[in-house]
Formats: C-alpha cells, sequence, structure tokens
C-alpha cells in the first residue's frame, strides 16, 4: 500500500529545505576568504610532492607528462601538503555550515550538549561528503565551486595529504550519489538522517536520538512513495540507506589520515581551531 504524506511530515521537509538553503551557499561566494589553494603542477619546483607527475596528470586535462618536469631530479621548494590550508578552512567552513543546519532541524536543540556535540564530531565529515554532491559534477568528476580556483580535484585532495587509494572510493560515491537523481527533499533528509544515527560514539539518550532518526526515514519512504516517479523510486530507500554504511567506511578512512595529516603538518596554523576540536588534536 501507498503510504501517505502526512500535513506534519510535508512541515517537517519543508523545514529541512529551508535549514539547508540558508546554510548552504551555491554562489561560494565565501571561498574567497579561505587561504588560497595552492597547486603543485609537477614543475621542478615542486619536485619534492610523492606523486608530483601523477599529480599534474590528475590535475589537467593533459594526458602527457610535460616535457619540462620529464628530465632533472631537483627537488626545491616544499609542496608537500600545499592544498592543506585552503581545505582545512573549507572544511572548517563546511563545519559551521553543517552546525547551522543542525540546529534548524527539530529534534536537535532538545537533546542535551553533550550529545549535540557527539552527533556532531561524529557525522560532520559525512554530512560534508554528502552535502559536496551538490557542487561535484561528473563532467570532469570534480567538486565545481565557482572558477577554476575553486575546482577541487583528486589530485588537489592528495596535495592536502590524502592518498589516492581512499580518494577513490569518495569519488566513486559521489558519482553514485550523483546518478541516484535525489530530489531536494530527498538530500536534505538523508543529511538528517545521518545526522541522528543512534550509535554514534559518546551518545547518552540514544532513545532519543532514534526517535528522531525513525521520524525521518518514515518520512523519507512516504516521500519516496507518493513524491518519486515510480520508474525511479525502485529500490530508491534501499540504495540511501546504503549510501550511510558507505559514508561509515568512509569516515573511518577519513580519521586514519587524518590522524597521519595532522600529525605530519609542519604548520601547526594550517589546521583551523575548529577543525581540530571536532576531529581531534593530535599534540593536546
Ligand atoms: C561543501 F585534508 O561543504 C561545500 F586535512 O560543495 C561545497 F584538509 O583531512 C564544496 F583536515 O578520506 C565542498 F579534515 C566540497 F580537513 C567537498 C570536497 C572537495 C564542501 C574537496 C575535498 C573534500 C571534499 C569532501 C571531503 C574531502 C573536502 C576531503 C575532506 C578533508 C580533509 C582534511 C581535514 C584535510 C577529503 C576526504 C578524505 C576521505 C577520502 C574521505
Amino acid at each position: 500500500h501507498t503510504p501517505q504524506l502526512l500535513e506534519e511530515q510535508e512541515r517537517l521537509i519543508a523545514t529541512l529545505i529551508e535549514a539547508h538553503r540558508k546554510t548552504y551557499d551555491a554562489s561560494y561566494s565565501d571561498f574567497s576568504q579561505f587561504r588560497p589553494p595552492k597547486r603543485g603542477d609537477g614543475s621542478p619546483e615542486c619536485r619534492n610532492a610523492t606523486n608530483p607527475f601523477l599529480m599534474s596528470l590528475l590535475n589537467s586535462d593533459m594526458d602527457e607528462l610535460p616535457k619540462a618536469s620529464a628530465s632533472g631530479a631537483e627537488a626545491a621548494a616544499g609542496d608537500e601538503l600545499s592544498m592543506l590550508p585552503h581545505l582545512a578552512d573549507l572544511v572548517s567552513y563546511s563545519i559551521q555550515k553543517v552546525i547551522g543546519f543542525a540546529k534548524m532541524i527539530p529534534g536537535f536543540k532538545e537533546l542535551c550538549t553533550e550529545d549535540q556535540i557527539s552527533l556532531l564530531k561524529a557525522s560532520a565529515i559525512e554530512i560534508i561528503i554528502l552535502r559536496s554532491n551538490e557542487s561535484f559534477t561528473m563532467e570532469d568528476n570534480s567538486w565545481t565551486c565557482g572558477s577554476n580556483e575553486f575546482k577541487y580535484q583528486i589530485g588537489d585532495v592528495m596535495q592536502a595529504g590524502h592518498k589516492l587509494e581512499l580518494l577513490e572510493p569518495l569519488v566513486k560515491f559521489q558519482v553514485n550519489m550523483k546518478k541516484l537523481d535525489l530530489h531536494e527533499a530527498e538530500h536534505v533528509l538523508l543529511m538528517a538522517i545521518c545526522l541522528f544515527s543512534p550509535d554514534r560514539p559518546g551518545v547518552q539518550d540514544r532513545c532519543r536520538v532514534e526517535e528522531v532518526q525513525e521520524h525521518l526515514t518514515e518520512t523519507l519512504r512516504a516521500y519516496i512513495a507518493c513524491r518519486h516517479p515510480l520508474s525511479c523510486k525502485h529500490m530508491l530507500y534501499t540504495k540511501m540507506v546504503e549510501k550511510l554504511t558507505e559514508l561509515r567506511s568512509l569516515n573511518e578512512e577519513h580519521s586514519k589520515q587524518y590522524l597521519q595529516i595532522s600529525q605530519d603538518a609542519v604548520n601547526k596554523e594550517d589546521l583551523p581551531p575548529l577543525l581540530l576540536e571536532v576531529f581531534g588534536n593530535p599534540t593536546a
């Protein structure tokens, strides 16, 4: 049988969409306030990077090595972690927006502060990965946020210290998300469901969190059943729940790599205080 969208569920969806619109600026105009992106291009000056050639191929449309860098082995200016300041600022900014979004979800403010913190700490990277799907394009598998300066490709994330093997699943995830072609209602419900996961470490009032999550998933099921075109709703709910499982493993990988990056970072100022609080500060 077909569940109905109750008036209350309609209102919930409207609230979530409004919360997302208020916290996701699709013009990306704030990005110029971040520390600027520094992209090593595989030139001899940038030879210090671990994979300069691979990186230059990933970062451009060329499919051949640049002649200049094909010879000589002189190492020069440190290019390692050159994208870290910019991407750390992007992530810190995104965390602030995720917090703003969370505060507008009915039920979040009613939790005790400790549980609010536990949920945000655990889900921040997952919600950032989810919300970033809006800027992701399958045209060139990049996150395109306006100008070329703010177009992020795999090579850029490698230059923040992340490993290629682990970025491939991230891009695959983005492509598969894009293919689901979610409605805005489904996109915002998925982010809210991700936040209200009762099994996150440190959560005290699991029952309350579970109650809200169940209400959100019930709303998602009802929405898909009555609003999504028949031809595409087949297994959509199941596929969305599978995405949450994939996010857990991306999250786990991120934690490991983040720990490594934060230990490797020579300039501790590269990591903004909010980022250290949310993902951990190994030197604290
Ligand atoms: C969105 F590397 O909020 C708005 F150290 O859509 C727009 F920095 O580890 C643009 F320390 O293990 C957005 F944690 C785009 F910070 C999002 C993108 C594109 C955000 C650039 C790379 C991002 C990606 C989502 C996640 C990913 C930010 C990286 C996140 C990070 C980091 C750090 C930090 C840093 C890498 C994720 C690594 C995996 C593969 C999950």
